[in-house]
């Protein structure tokens, strides 16, 4: 089965906003996804593929990859570009992340992010500290 893609116009932000333990979790280890444009901006929002929260603080820190799961299949997300700015909330202790077990290509209001064969994580929103990219193990 080919992952899905998704094209968003305009913002993307969640109705969710606030406690994480209040947010969907998904619950497939061996989930992908394909490629997603956003236009707009991105904001207290995740994009996740196989992975849970296991901190109870958001998606971005602390996360894991969804057990059990088939070791031959990559929880991965293909491609995320957001053409607008990309920021999870102003609120401490709270974050919002891209999660998967690889990400293969990310790009946030222009600028390229490099992603290597090793597990990758990184602060997105550097202001806040609240939206991160993180490929769990
Ligand atoms: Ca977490
Ligand atoms: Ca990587």
């Amino acid at each position: 089965m080919a992952p899905s893609s998704s094209d968003q116009n305009g913002d993307a932000q969640t109705d969710q906003a606030g406690p994480s333990s209040h947010r969907p979790q998904a619950i497939n280890g061996d989930a992908s996804i394909g490629t997603v444009l956003v236009h707009g901006t991105w904001t207290q929002s995740d994009i996740v593929a196989g992975a849970l929260d296991s901190g109870g603080n958001g998606f971005g820190r602390n996360d894991a990859l969804i057990t059990p799961n088939d070791a031959r299949a990559i929880a991965k997300i293909d491609s995320v570009t957001i053409v607008g700015a990309g920021t999870g909330d102003t609120v401490v202790g709270d974050y919002f992340g891209i999660v998967a077990e690889q990400i293969g290509k990310l790009s946030v209001g222009g600028a390229k992010f490099v992603l290597t064969t090793a597990k990758d994580n990184a602060e997105i929103d550097i202001g806040n500290h609240n939206f991160a990219y993180l490929e769990v193990v």
